[in-house]
């Protein structure tokens, strides 16, 4: 250990005598290689200037070509569109304006570089300039802001008037629960404070509620396409958050209240599957894992896309995984696989 300690010790001595080294060596430097700069080192640092201009292009050009496949293919809901057009609409005046904004920092910081007699004008303000580039963000920012306010007020219509699917979803590290009202669509009380792991009653559902025996617990959730569901979110512990990409819908879940989101799914899981962008990403992802199942990386199954619900809040070590399978389908098979699954009154324990 000592001689470990010494050794580091030496090695540091060793590193402050070489920079010791360096320091007096620059401060011998003759005259023209002072470390003012002067007119050729500016030219190389304007040149290093456009360089990088160059490379922030080229890198967002490269981002879109290499990855753009990776963006979400199109919305599975009603109201996704909408928000993917507010979303295209944002990118592009931002996109635009970073584009010309930078190109025109980089070259004026080029043109006027430190250059004997190269001199910018220079005024200390102008009222109509400053009154110009104010106005303008302002109205463009307004109207994004403004627009964005009413669409997510359309979105966030999660009135019970048109009949919708009531579905709960549960939130506990680390996984999802879904909880469907039955029969009558509606949910029994619940409350983290009744939970009985004894009795299997894990989501803390009020067994005294007549409206929760029939209540159907599931670890898959299935929606019938067309049909507006309402999610009332609860959490168990911490924060986490409900997000399902392909429609376009993310809601958190806060312990101690019931947050709320709504969509209509208008593509069932059979039809996304044959959308070209899926099948790309399918074949892409097939295509890896049977390279890595040849060098017994991976298993050798085949993918196959499905919807998905995941957590959207760092909640814990095992986050990453906090995942429950979507399927959406057509109201038949909908209520042919609802008829298969048991009731909060069947798989409730009695005590003994
Ligand atoms: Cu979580």
């Amino acid at each position: 250990m000592t001689t470990a300690l010494t050794l580091i010790v030496l090695v540091l001595v060793g590193i402050a005598i070489w920079q010791m080294t360096k320091i007096f060596e620059l401060s011998q430097l003759r005259n023209e290689n002072s470390q003012i700069a002067n007119d050729s080192d500016n030219k190389y640092q304007g040149y290093l200037l456009f360089a990088f201009l160059i490379f922030i292009y080229g890198i967002t050009i490269f981002s879109f070509w290499k990855y753009g496949k990776m963006l979400l293919p199109e919305a599975a809901s009603e109201h996704g569109a909408d928000y993917d057009y507010l979303e295209l609409v944002s990118y592009i005046i931002i996109f635009t304006v970073q584009t010309i904004t930078q190109a025109l920092l980089h070259y004026f910081g080029f043109k006027y570089r430190g250059k004997k007699g190269n001199k910018a004008l220079f005024f200390a303000d102008n009222d109509r300039l400053e009154f110009i580039w104010t106005i303008i963000p302002v109205i463009v920012l307004a109207g994004l802001i403004l627009w964005g306010l009413y669409t997510w007020t359309n979105i966030m219509d999660v009135n019970d008037e048109d009949d919708p699917l009531i579905v709960e979803l549960y939130a506990q590290q680390f996984n999802w629960s879904a909880r469907y009202g039955g029969a009558d669509n509606v949910l029994g009380g619940a409350n983290v404070r009744m939970i009985d792991i004894d009795r299997a009653n894990v989501l803390g559902l009020d067994e005294s509620d007549t409206y929760a025996a029939d209540d159907v617990i599931v670890k898959e959730l299935h929606l019938p396409v067309g049909r507006k569901v309402n999610f009332k979110m609860r959490s168990q512990d911490v924060l986490h958050s409900a997000y399902m990409p392909h429609f376009r819908a993310q809601m958190n879940c806060v312990p101690g209240m019931t947050t709320e989101f709504s969509f209509t799914p208008i593509t069932t899981t059979a039809d996304m599957r044959q959308n070209p962008d899926i099948i790309d990403k399918v074949n892409r992802t097939n295509k890896i894992r049977a390279e890595r199942a040849a060098k017994g990386e991976d298993n050798s199954d085949p993918w196959e896309f499905d919807y998905i619900l995941l957590c959207n809040k760092i909640c814990g070590k095992s986050h990453y995984n906090m995942q429950m399978k979507i399927i959406v389908e057509t109201q038949e098979e909908y209520d042919a696989w609802i008829k298969t699954q048991r009731t909060f009154g069947q798989t409730i324990t009695s005590v003994e």
